[in-house]
This record gives structure tokens, C-alpha cells and sequence, in this order.
């Protein structure tokens, strides 16, 4: 981890903040989990990125409503040679971006096996999760490109199994289209399921 960026985590942390929420973006290598980050947080879209080595994360503060909302980015390499270093950060995570490429099938199909990792790593803990599919820039190109519809029927499967509403969103990181869409539709959801928690805690320990 770069100091710098432990410093402004630990300053991020002094600050008056409402809810700190770790949200994970996972996925097969090289369908534009970083890109998407970078793009999010208005960083220049790269050509040629250095490999995520294991992982990697960035801070953004959010204001969603009256709260003020730290969300801690984790970007985790998705080969499978960074197995054993993934699954030490899928601790805590409150809701996870699942992306794959649209230009690559397996990318698609692999998608069930991230969710398991997650839930292994995450003590089976099902969180709110968005399905992307990026590179829509490439439609219509040479590329042969999985229809959108099988990504939102896909989500609605995703939706039934874990009792969220799981939304279908096709970003270009490239072009920065629709990236900032999966980051807030997951953050309300976060913190709406926060808050069923709290109340359900408060009423069982009030019966
Ligand atoms: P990863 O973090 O999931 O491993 P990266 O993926 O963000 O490193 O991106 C992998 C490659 O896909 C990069 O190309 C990057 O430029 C490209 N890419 C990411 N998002 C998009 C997109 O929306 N559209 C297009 N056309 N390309 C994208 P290189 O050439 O560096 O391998
Ligand atoms: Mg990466």
C-alpha cells in the first residue's frame, strides 16, 4: 500500500464522517475494474495500465442526504494467481461491484465464481451488488458483444437469489459513460440495508 494514500486514509478516518462502507470491485482479469475506479473518481482513462498487484484501493467521499459517506474503493486483482492475496480483503465488504467484459463471454460466465469467492471470504454474508458490463464502447464494432439483455436477465436472477434489487448497468470507462450510475445506485442500497439492520436490532432488543 503507498503511504500517501495510508495517510489520507488515516486523515479520512479523523474526519466527522457518517458511515465508512468497503464496497469491492471484482471480476476477471482485464474487463476494466481499475479503469472503472479511475474513471469514477475522475482520474484519465489509461491505455496500457500496470497489472492490480493483489490489490489495491482508493478513498471518496460521498453526500447522500444528510450523511456524510466515507466508501473505501477496493480494487482487487482478478487473476487467478492472486487468489491467496484476494481473499483477505473480502472482509467487511458492504456491497460489491461484479464486472465483466462484454466483449468476452468468459468473462460472463465466470461471474457465479466471483460471488462465491465472496461469499467464502465474507462470512457468507450476501451484500447489495451491481452487474456491470463494460466496454460498451466496443459495440457495434468488430467485437462480438454479449446482448444487454442477457446481462439484465442475469441481474434479476442475481436479484431473486440474494433478496436485493441487483440493477444492470453497461458503463465505457474508456468514454466515462454511465461509471458514476453503479457506484451511487450501491451506495443508497448500502445504506439502506444499514439501516433495516439497525431498526431490526432496535425492535428485537425492544420485544
Ligand atoms: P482490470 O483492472 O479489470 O484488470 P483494467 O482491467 O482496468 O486494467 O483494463 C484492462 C484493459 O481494458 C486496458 O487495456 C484498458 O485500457 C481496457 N479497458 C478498460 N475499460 C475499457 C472500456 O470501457 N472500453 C475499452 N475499449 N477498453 C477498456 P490495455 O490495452 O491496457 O490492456
Ligand atoms: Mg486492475
Amino acid at each position: 500500500m503507498n503511504e500517501y494514500r495510508l495517510i489520507r486514509l488515516i486523515c479520512l478516518m479523523k474526519m466527522k464522517i457518517d458511515k465508512t462502507y468497503k464496497i469491492t470491485l471484482i471480476g476477471d482479469g482485464a474487463v476494466g475494474k481499475t479503469s472503472i475506479r479511475r474513471s469514477y473518481l475522475g482520474e484519465t482513462f489509461k491505455g496500457n495500465y500496470n497489472l492490480t498487484l493483489g490489490s489495491d484501493f482508493a478513498t471518496k467521499i460521498m453526500q447522500v442526504g444528510d450523511l456524510k459517506i466515507n466508501i473505501i474503493i477496493w480494487d482487487l486483482a482478478g487473476q487467478p494467481r492472486f487468489k491467496a492475496v484476494r481473499e483477505g480483503f473480502y472482509r467487511g465488504t458492504k456491497g460489491a461491484l461484479l464486472v465483466y467484459d462484454i466483449t468476452r463471454k468468459d468473462t460472463y460466465e465466470n461471474i457465479p465464481q466471483w460471488i462465491m469467492e465472496l461469499l467464502k471470504n465474507n462470512r457468507k454474508q450476501k451484500v447489495p451488488m451491481i452487474l456491470i458490463g463494460n466496454k460498451s464502447d466496443l459495440r457495434g464494432s468488430l467485437y462480438k458483444t454479449i446482448p444487454s439483455e442477457h446481462g439484465e436477465t442475469y441481474a434479476e436472477e442475481l436479484g431473486l437469489w440474494s433478496g436485493f434489487d441487483v440493477p444492470y448497468i453497461e458503463t465505457s470507462a474508456k468514454f466515462g459513460d454511465n461509471v458514476d450510475q453503479p457506484f451511487e445506485t450501491l451506495i443508497k442500497q448500502i445504506i439502506k440495508t444499514d439501516q433495516m439492520k439497525t431498526i431490526a436490532s432496535y425492535l428485537q432488543g425492544n420485544l
